[in-house]
Formats: structure tokens, sequence, C-alpha cells
């Protein structure tokens, strides 16, 4: 998908990227935002938000990406971090049987802090590590996802393997989800709207001083 550089978009969306110290968080949000990945990254201190304008289906749509510095290594990631978030991506390390364990802890925090509404995704990075180096395979982890509800995608932060489809997916998820939400308050204010037109012709009848029609609000917006 398009990548625009102007700063206007229709939709923005706060992500997530949260799993144990090592599993790729910092290379896979770089990879997407600024399509390069650096072997030995220094790390960061605090919470680091970088952003992407990706172009689906005609809207831009601006995607944060909320990276964890540090705070992870004692799973002390606060709540506030995960307030107002749209999207929840939990990584785990292909080759690290131990980050995989670690996934029904964070989807708890997850659970606990984000709304129902957040959508959330397991990613199992590093897949150009093959052969004897992989620890956990699709199956499991497919399986979890399966049970828990997520969607689940397999990517190389290295390779640039699925980072693309990852974020383009959740964009358009999240974009439809907006949508929807944006139609339910719509005919909300619609029927708003019919109300009032339907005051200012009663209004407009009885300056004229004619009967009302019998006519109630609940019909006009059929309820
Ligand atoms: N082979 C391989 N190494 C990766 C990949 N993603 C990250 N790494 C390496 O894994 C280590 C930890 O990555 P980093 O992004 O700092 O992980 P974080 O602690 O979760 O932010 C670094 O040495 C990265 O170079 C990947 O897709 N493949
Ligand atoms: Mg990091």
């Amino acid at each position: 998908m398009e990548d625009t550089s102007r700063n206007d978009f229709k939709y923005l969306f706060k992500i997530l990227v949260i799993g144990d110290v090592g599993v790729g968080k910092t290379s896979l949000i770089r990879r997407f935002t600024k399509g390069y990945f650096a072997e030995n990254i220094s790390s960061t201190v605090g919470v680091d938000v970088d952003s992407k304008i990706l172009n689906i289906h005609g809207d831009k749509v601006k995607l944060q990406c909320w990276d964890t510095a540090g705070q992870e290594k004692h799973r002390s990631i606060t709540q506030s971090y995960y307030r107002n978030a749209d999207a929840v991506i939990m990584i785990f390390d292909l080759t690290n049987r131990g980050s995989f364990a670690s996934i029904p802890q964070w989807l708890m925090d997850v659970q606990r802090y984000t709304t129902k509404n957040a959508v959330k995704v397991l990613v199992g990075n590093k897949t150009d590590l093959k052969g004897a180096k992989r620890m956990v395979n699709s199956r499991s982890a497919a399986n979890l996802a399966e049970f828990e509800d997520l969607l689940y995608i397999e990517t190389s932060a290295k390779w640039d393997d699925n980072i693309e489809t990852l974020f383009t997916e959740l964009a358009e998820q999240l974009r439809e989800n907006a949508k929807s939400r944006n139609l339910n308050r719509q005919n909300c204010t619609t029927n708003y709207s019919v109300v009032k037109k339907t005051f200012s012709i009663v209004s407009y009848i009885k300056k004229l001083g004619q009967k009302l029609p019998i006519q109630t609000t609940a019909t006009l917006c059929g309820i």
C-alpha cells in the first residue's frame, strides 16, 4: 500500500506493540515505519512512538505505533500506556519458546486494560531463522490465537517478510470497525436531524395557526 509523507489523514489509530525483550518489537516498527533493519539497535528509554500513513481504499489511515523500551523487562508496563489503544500487537520470537510462553501473561494485561473492541494480533517474528533454530511451530501459535480470538501472522523484520501485510490488514480492519461505528453514530444523528426538521415544520405550521399533523418522533426515526 502507498505511503504518503503528508500529514493529513482520515483515521488515526493507536497501536501498541508488546512482548518480551528481544522478540523484535523495535525492529518490526522500524521496518514498517522507516523501511530498514538494523542488527544492533541500542535500546531506548521510555516509550517510543513512530507513525506511518497508509492509503487504504482511498482513505489515509495513520498508524501510530507505540514501542515499549525497557519496561517489558519487568513487565511493568503501566495502565496508561494501554489507554485508548485501538489495536495491540503481541510479539513472540519463533526461536525462543519462553517468549511464546509469556503470551498468556501479556494477554491478561491486554484484556485488563484495553477495551473489548481493540483488535488483537499475535505475531511470531524471525521467520528468517529456520531449521533447528525454530522452537515454536505454527500450529501451536495458530491454536493459541484461535482459542484467544486473536489474528495470527508470522513475520521477519530482518527479511521484510509479511510486515506490510500485517500493518495493511490491521489498518483495513481498524478502518472497517471505525466506519461501522461512525455509521451507527450517523444513524443516531440522522434521527436527530429528522426530529429537528419536524420541529421546524411544526413551528411553521403553528405560526400559520393550522392544526398540527399527528406525527411522533418514534415513527420518523423508524423505531
Ligand atoms: N534474525 C532476526 N533477528 C531479528 C529480527 N527482528 C529482530 N531481530 C534481532 O533481535 C534482537 C532484538 O530486536 P529488538 O527489535 O531490539 O527487540 P525488542 O527488545 O523486542 O525491541 C536484535 O538483535 C535484532 O537485530 C528478525 O526478524 N530476524
Ligand atoms: Mg525494543
